[in-house]
């Protein structure tokens, strides 16, 4: 019998998407984007969002988000990353193992940039406490939907009462927007920036157009591997809510 080699074992993993953006982007209609596009190639990803993505996930999403009552800094990213730990190991990994895609809405650079840029914390605490605990999972590909802040606070004012990290001040944003393009600039194979100022269905093409891309170079003229059958589509997120299942 022969063993799987490290490269084999890598070709048939699932690929790891992530998508980020501050508030007003468009992260919820762009992940449909991604989903239905990965679908019309035959990819049935599981999505999931954080924090979140698991029973115990999505209970400390709800202290993280709630309003009503304050925690540091150090805190917020701890359970954060505690959260983080939870989706990777039950859910992330394993489903990557088995050669499912995972498409997640937010993920590490969501730390980097709110809790590292805008709580100020830096990016070395964040990643080196992400370290200690072992999450050192990286996306295969992250978009980064990027605009001015208070276009995207604009677009969010039809919403209604703010959680606790949406009360923050235009300051708190515009740090964690600079991480996160600083975060983009460093890693720009990873990390693609589409401009999310654009009407939306311009913004979805940009998707698409770098979505192509990463198919072209993991899958090339080969079927996906580990595609679930058609009409078994399951999901962590009902886009927009999540039912905290993991696979
Ligand atoms: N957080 C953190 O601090 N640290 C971490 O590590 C992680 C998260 C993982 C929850 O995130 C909070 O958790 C978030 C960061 C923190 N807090 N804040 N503030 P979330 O992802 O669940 O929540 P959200 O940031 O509010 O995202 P969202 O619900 O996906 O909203 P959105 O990205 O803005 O997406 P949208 O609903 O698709 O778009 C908003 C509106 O704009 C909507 O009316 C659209 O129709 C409209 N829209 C979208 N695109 C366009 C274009 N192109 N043109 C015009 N109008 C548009």
């Amino acid at each position: 019998m022969t063993t799987a080699t490290a490269a084999e074992a890598n070709l048939m993993r699932g690929r790891f998407i992530t998508l980020e953006g501050l508030e007003g982007v468009g992260k919820t209609s762009n992940l449909e984007t991604i989903v239905s596009h990965l679908q019309d190639h035959g990819i049935d990803p599981l999505v999931t969002r954080e924090p979140g993505g698991t029973e115990i996930g999505e209970a400390l999403r709800k202290v993280v988000l709630g309003s009503g009552h304050q925690m540091s800094a150090m805190t917020e990213l701890m359970v954060i990353a505690a959260a983080r730990l939870e989706h990777v190991n039950t859910v992330i990994e394993p489903a990557l193992a088995a050669g499912r895609w995972v498409v997640s809405d937010r993920y590490l650079d969501a730390s980097l940039a709110y809790q590292g840029g805008g709580r100020e914390l830096g990016a070395e605490q964040v990643l080196s406490l992400h370290q200690y605990i072992g999450v050192t999972l990286q996306p295969d590909l992250t978009l980064l939907l990027d605009m001015s802040v208070e276009a995207g606070l604009e677009r969010m004012h039809t919403r209604g009462e703010p959680d606790r990290i949406e009360q923050e001040s235009l300051a708190f944003f515009e740090r964690a927007r600079a991480a996160y393009l600083a975060q983009a600039q460093a890693e720009p194979l990873r990390m693609t920036v589409i401009n999310a100022a654009y009407p939306l269905i311009a913004v979805q093409v940009a998707v698409k157009d770098r979505l192509d891309d990463g198919l072209q170079e993991w899958l090339g003229d080969r079927p996906a591997i580990g595609v679930a059958p058609m009409g078994s589509i399951e999901s962590n997120v009902e886009l927009g809510e999540c039912h905290g299942r993991s696979t």
